[in-house]
């Protein structure tokens, strides 16, 4: 019975399977799992295959090593897929949304084709190569350097891989086409809109692979965000047995709702394709908005004729641990997190994003500019012109129906590396103009393929190298990526270029395309410097910008560089490999940035404690036993007061953003609650902070426990895999610690002096640890109670290694090879602990060395390390105490 049972549910499944393939117009499905996938030249041979799940990336891990850095070559995939004779009788494609950057579909052994460019969608009929049971697909990536694929050069990392979902397409043989440029197959335009009705403009693309031409029908519904039908089209077609024919029909919406960015109200037309018998052919579902927009320097951004600041971010596409293989949900979040900070715009930069980034800022109302990843330089060839000029057909094909998308854009900071800089045969005029020659393309592929929206090029500061290149009139907009107060100069410099590209070009609407400084989330500073690469140094870098920005109706927007942390090989800085410009960390843990940003943009009331995600501090307790520190909460009210331990500390009014506290912490947990009251409601935010205090002097009989202090900075760092947490050095004072005598360390870059290196220290995740230090100093001295303690003694040589060439860093920088030679002796006590000590000799240079040396106290004698110079200057990096008893 129980046999018989399952026997019929097999059969009635086997029906309704067979019964649903074969009346379903179109069937879509990712086949994501289970590939088995291999590095190398070949996929010949059993060895070496692993089972990953897409989206994959080969560079997940070694993305942020040490050495050698990331693979850049081949990988393979492959993955048997059952075919029925059902699924046979149809066309089937296997749709990528993005491999980088050059991918090769074998089906059965036969090449299929080949797809150029890392970032679009591309998809493959592999109707032909198919065969009733198992199918072998092969996927051969390559993510190897070429001179005719952009971007040549760019400051993020080229992950290789299929990082995007992959998915089967099963349709009848006359179909919506899957192979125009990748697109749905249907193109939904709305040339006129008025209160009473919009002209919808729709162009679907028939493809009939059979033998003869066909009658069909091509029916559209225009169906509401209620779900209501509000309008519909049914025509006769004489389908040619073409690939893409194109069909052309106008339908109207009466009382159009149009998408804003408050109430970004969204259609759905749905295309279905008829037989002469009535039965449906295919189906297929457009997402659309019924809106304008346009760019002018004197009105600035409007929609729908009203206007509207943009201002937003720019977002990479990776994330910690996982390169740029994301899932569909981690997409989605990322422009959540944007439209939770009260964005309303998103470059998406610099290359199209997974299809969840443009669904998602058509849901939530953001305003978008998309672009092709042509950056920095370009090959004068005719192949990496014609390139870049499908990558733009396929970008703007692709994101075609999406209200949000208002700019496309192309060629970012194009005059940065012009190749006549580096190679001397290549002369400048030559080259210039074959810059302008694609420029010019793509610019006119933009305006023929789309003319009803703007194009942008985003441009670096030097905008002379641009005027030269007669770049500055070819794009509606004029991007600028601006970093007055980082990479050189002032903030102020900011608003003098603004002003001064404005005098000169009086109506050319300009977008700040990029602004920000690194944040490394670890990092807190109360006297803020440029390169420190504190939370606090970037608070005051968009404390500034931000309002310069809103004041001026030229600029019609703003993106900060960056949404997120992102990878990128070349960097150094703080967290090597990563590019910390980001409000949000690489796990999209908020900075204060983040928060300073939805204090002036949210339009919910917003009450939150800066420095939240800083649980573990350290500090120096006065007479009372409590260390000041500034506490900022970022709010959007008026006013905000902040309770300390319970205790009501002060209410404070906020300005840009910020109302400051002085807070007295104690020693321990303490619980810091901010409160602000908008419409008679009370809106809270609530933290603690871990904060070890030492004593200021050990006659107060204050308990110490530990100290923890770098030397040569005045920066705290949280190491936050091990709960630590550094304070800055301090000089020493009869009774109390610190060091005695030498200079602080700064790293010396042709911009100037850093007061850090920016250098990886190789082998260690806690880089700042040891990018700063003291030199030339005699001793560290602290009069600490008798007892047992373990000293840890921390160095890196950074000499020979302290200046370093980052290519983003506009200027050169020259790396020397040879470490300085340093000697000396190390006395604890008295006791001779080190002699003739040589860093580099011991480990390296930029290269951890750390020393734990127990020490007993006795006598009142405290502790003096001395530093006895052979050679050249001492130096200390940081040091450890603790107390065993
Ligand atoms: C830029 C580039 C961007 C970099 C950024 C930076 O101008 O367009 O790709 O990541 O600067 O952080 O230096
Ligand atoms: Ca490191």
């Amino acid at each position: 019975m129980k046999k018989l049972c399952i026997l019929l549910i097999l059969i009635f499944w086997g029906i309704f399977q067979a019964y649903s393939t074969e009346n379903n117009p179109r069937i879509t499905y990712s086949i994501n799992d289970s590939w088995q996938f291999r590095l190398g030249t070949s996929d010949i041979g059993e060895d070496g295959w692993s089972m990953v799940s897409i989206p994959h990336t080969w560079n997940a891990e070694d993305c942020v090593d040490d050495f050698p850095g990331f693979y850049r070559g081949t990988g393979w995939y492959r993955k048997n897929i059952q075919v029925d004779s059902v699924m046979l009788s149809r066309s089937l494609y296997l749709f990528f949304e993005g491999a980088n950057q050059r991918t090769k579909l074998f089906v059965n052994r036969h090449r299929v084709g080949e797809h150029i460019g890392g970032y679009t969608f591309f998809c493959f009929d592999i109707t032909p190569y198919i065969r009733e049971g198992e199918n072998q697909l092969v996927v051969c990536v390559d993510n190897s350097y070429d001179p005719e694929i952009p971007p040549l050069s760019a400051d993020f990392t080229f992950f290789g891989g299929i990082y995007r979902d992959v998915s089967l397409i099963s349709v009848s043989p006359i179909h919506i086409s899957t192979t125009h440029y990748a697109s749905s197959g249907v193109y939904v335009n709305t040339p006129e809109i008025t209160e009473e009705k919009a002209l919808v403009d729709i162009c679907t693309m028939l493809s009939n692979t059979q033998a003869e031409r066909s009658k069909i029908f091509v029916e559209h519904k225009i169906y509401s965000a209620t779900g209501e039908c509000v309008a519909t089209s049914k025509k006769k077609v004489i389908v040619n047995t073409e690939r893409e024919q194109a069909f052309n029909i106008q339908i109207v919406v009466n009382h159009p709702e149009l998408w804003e960015i408050e109430r970004p109200n969204l259609y759905r037309l749905q295309t279905c394709l008829w037989d002469n018998e009535g039965k449906l052919l295919d189906e297929v579902s457009n997402t659309f908005g019924i809106r304008t927009c346009s760019f002018s320097a004197e009105k600035g951004f409007e929609l729908n004729g009203k206007a509207v600041k943009l201002l937003g971010t720019n977002r990479h596409q990776c994330h910690l641990g996982m390169g740029n293989a994301l899932k569909d949900e981690m997409h989605v979040r990322d422009i959540e997190l944007l439209h939770a900070m009260g964005g309303n715009f998103l470059r998406i930069a610099h290359y199209p994003q997974d299809e969840m980034v443009l669904a998602a800022c058509n849901r939530l109302g953001i305003v978008t500019s998309v672009e092709i990843p042509v950056i920095n330089t370009i090959t004068m060839s005719q192949k990496f012109s014609d390139n870049c000029v499908e990558m733009m057909k396929e970008m703007i094909y692709q994101c075609f129906n999406s209200p949000s998308v208002c700019i496309w854009a192309y060629m970012n900071e194009i005059m940065l590396r012009p190749l006549y800089n580096s190679e001397s045969s290549i002369k400048k005029d030559e080259y210039l103009k074959y810059l302008y020659h694609i420029a010019e393309r793509i610019e006119n592929t933009a305006k023929e393929v789309d003319p009803g929206r703007a194009t942008m090029l985003p441009c670096h500061g030097n905008l002379a190298a641009y005027e030269e290149a007669n770049l500055i009139n070819l794009s509606d907009i004029l991007g600028m990526n601006l970093y007055n107060g980082w990479y050189g100069g002032e903030f102020s410099g900011f608003e003098a270029i603004l002003d001064t590209i404005h005098q000169k070009y009086p109506d050319k609407p300009i977008i700040i395309s990029e602004y920000g400084a690194d944040v490394d989330a670890r990092i807190h500073s109360f006297k803020p410097e440029r390169f420190d690469f504190s939370v606090d140094y970037g608070v005051m870098y968009h404390r500034h910008y931000l309002p310069q920005i809103i004041q001026r109706k030229f600029v019609v927007g703003s993106a900060v560089w960056n949404l997120n942390d992102f990878h990128s090989e070349e960097r150094m800085d703080a967290i090597p490999h990563v590019n910390c410009k980001g409000l949000v960390t690489l796990d999209r843990i908020p900075k204060d940035t983040y928060r300073y940003y939805k204090a002036m943009l949210s339009k919910e009331p917003y009450v939150a404690i800066g420095g939240s995600d800083w649980y573990n501090r350290s500090g120096v307790a006065d007479n009372s036993g409590v260390c000041y520190y500034p506490v900022s909460v970022y709010t959007n009210l008026k006013q905000v007061n902040l309770k300390v331990n319970g205790k009501m500390l002060a209410v404070m009014k906020a300005e840009n953003g910020i109302a400051q506290f002085n807070v007295p912490f104690i020693n321990g947990i303490n619980q810091l609650e901010a409160e602000g009251v908008s419409q008679g409601s009370y809106v809270k935010d609530f933290c603690r902070v871990n904060m070890k205090l030492v004593p200021d002097s050990f006659d107060n009989k204050e308990s110490f426990t530990e100290l923890n202090m770098l030397f040569g900075t005045a920066r705290h760092f949280e190491d936050k895999t091990a709960s630590l947490a550094w304070q800055p050095e301090r000089e020493y004072t009869s009774g109390g610690w610190g060091y005695v005598g030498g200079k602080a360390f700064r790293a010396r870059t042709k911009r100037g002096s850093q007061p850090a290196s920016n250098l990886n220290i190789y082998g260690t995740e806690q880089d700042p640890i040891f990018q700063t230090q003291r030199r030339g100093l005699n001793s560290f001295k602290a009069d600490l109670p008798d007892g047992r303690y373990v000293v840890y003694l921390y160095w890196t040589e950074l000499s020979g290694a302290d200046v370093v060439d980052l290519a983003y860093q506009l200027d050169n920088i020259v790396q020397k090879e040879k470490a300085t030679e340093r000697l000396f002796h190390v006395d604890i006590n008295g006791m001779r602990v080190l002699s003739s000590l040589d860093v580099a000799k011991e480990v390296g240079v930029r290269r951890p060395m750390i020393c734990k040396i127990p020490v007993t106290i006795s006598a009142k004698k405290g502790l003096t390390v001395d530093f006895i110079p052979i050679k050249g200057e001492t130096m200390i990096t940081a040091i450890r105490i603790l107390k065993m008893d």
